[in-house]
């Protein structure tokens, strides 16, 4: 069983479909045609002209074209029509859903981690990461990476999805491993929808918005502290000063965001703590004080290992714990602990720095653990080993 990216049917391996490769050169083939099931997905005819899709007995890696003869390689979705990549229908990969409120900084998050794991972190972790379909790599250069890295403006509001079709970006995160007999290669599918924090404001537009969550096996959580009424005094002047943008809107509260996301969850599993490891981690921590207990596991930076550091981790994790308490935001934590059997607390910053108006701020993008919850979670899937000094 196959959960497919896109539409996240549950897809039994003997019915994964095929696309014809159509016509090259002068051989023979299939001609393109609409692809109304796809075309639906995409919510756009123009993209969606290609060779039939059909089913075979015992699909394999490859089939032959029932019309024309010719072999394909071409694995796709038989609910939605979209390519399911080679690598992932040999690896199934977990999907790890990003959410947080409105202005959480979840589009620069995207941005920036995924940056950092083509770059640095991807090579102390001797992993790859590449993109699952070619949308994905248009997308992630002309929504994030052209206007953050390339332009240096600040990522604009993401539009509701009643406005624009949603459209994930989905990438393979790929890693070698050592298995007890010989090294496996294991590989996170990780499925950045980014979400508008506008869909989580009521929870009629988080259940038609965010169906996706149901299939979720992991969850990442952005929470703003320039949000947190609390956090005000422990914020940097320009920070204090920008506050938070939802200040006063009930339906963006953090708490009740999670609340939201986590029914959403428990659709799928009835009552009882649910078992999906969720990273909750405080976004823009380069907004609080310099003065703030310098000290803190929060102000050192992580040390590049490949491994994950585990007293690091948990030091962490208290410390963010002690952060919220201090904030009067305890709650958060209580309620995560009486939903989850797995939740773990971060604390990082995707920009480094309090960002100018509209562009990034003078000393560039410098994020700062950023990794840690994907590296957590790599840990929990046992794709990443865990180490304690
Ligand atoms: N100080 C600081 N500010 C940040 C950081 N990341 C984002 N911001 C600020 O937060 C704003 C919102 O960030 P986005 O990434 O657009 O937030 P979002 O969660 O995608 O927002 P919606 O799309 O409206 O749901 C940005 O315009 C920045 O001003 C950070 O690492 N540090
Ligand atoms: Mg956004
Ligand atoms: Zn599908
Ligand atoms: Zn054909």
């Amino acid at each position: 069983m196959i959960t497919c990216p896109y539409c996240f049917a549950r897809v039994e391996r003997n019915r994964i479909a095929f696309r014809c490769l159509g016509r090259s050169g002068l051989g023979t083939g299939c001609e393109p045609w609409l692809d109304e099931i796809l075309a639906a997905y995409l919510g756009s005819p123009s993209a969606a002209s290609l060779p039939p899709v059909f089913s075979v007995r015992r699909p394999g890696r490859r089939a032959d074209c029932p019309e024309c003869g010719r072999s394909s390689g071409w694995r796709v979705c038989p609910a939605c029509h979209n390519r399911l990549p080679a690598e992932y229908c040999a690896n199934p990969g977990r999907i790890v859903a990003l959410v947080g409120a409105k202005g959480s900084g979840k589009s620069t998050y995207i941005a920036v981690l995924l940056h950092e794991l083509t770059n640095r972190v991807g090579a102390e972790l001797d992993a790859s990461l590449v993109a699952c379909d070619d949308r994905t790599i248009a997308r992630y250069k002309r929504d994030f990476a052209r206007p953050l890295y390339g332009e240096r403006r600040l990522l604009s509001t993401t539009r509701p999805a009643a406005t624009e079709p949603r459209d994930p970006l989905v990438y393979l995160l790929t890693r070698t491993v050592p298995g007890r007999l010989r090294p496996r290669t294991m590989s996170l599918t990780l499925v950045f929808f980014d979400t508008a924090g506008e869909d989580l404001r009521s929870r009629e537009s988080t259940e038609t918005h965010l169906r996706y969550l149901n299939a979720a096996d992991a969850v990442i959580f952005l929470l703003d502290p320039l949000e947190l009424p609390g956090a005000k005094a422990s914020l940097s002047g320009p920070a204090q000063s920008r506050g938070g943008v939802n200040a006063g809107d009930p339906d963006s509260d953090p708490i009740n965001v999670i609340s939201r996301v986590t029914e959403l969850l428990r659709d799928r599993s009835g009552s009882g703590r649910l078992d999906v490891p969720v990273a909750v981690a405080l976004s823009k921590i380069d907004a609080l004080r310099e003065s703030m207990d310098a000290q803190s596991a929060l102000h050192r930076a992580r040390t590049p290992s490949g491994t994950l550091d585990l007293d690091d981790r948990e030091a962490v994790h208290e410390q963010v714990r002690a952060l919220l308490d201090d904030w009067q935001a305890g709650m958060v934590d209580r309620y995560l602990r009486q939903h989850f059997t797995d939740f773990a607390l971060f604390g990082l910053s995707a920009l480094g720095g309090v960002p100018d108006s509209g562009t990034v701020g003078p000393g560039g993008i410098r994020p700062y653990r950023v990794e840690d919850p994907l590296l957590w979670l790599l840990h929990r899937f046992g794709m990443l080993k865990g180490t304690r000094r």
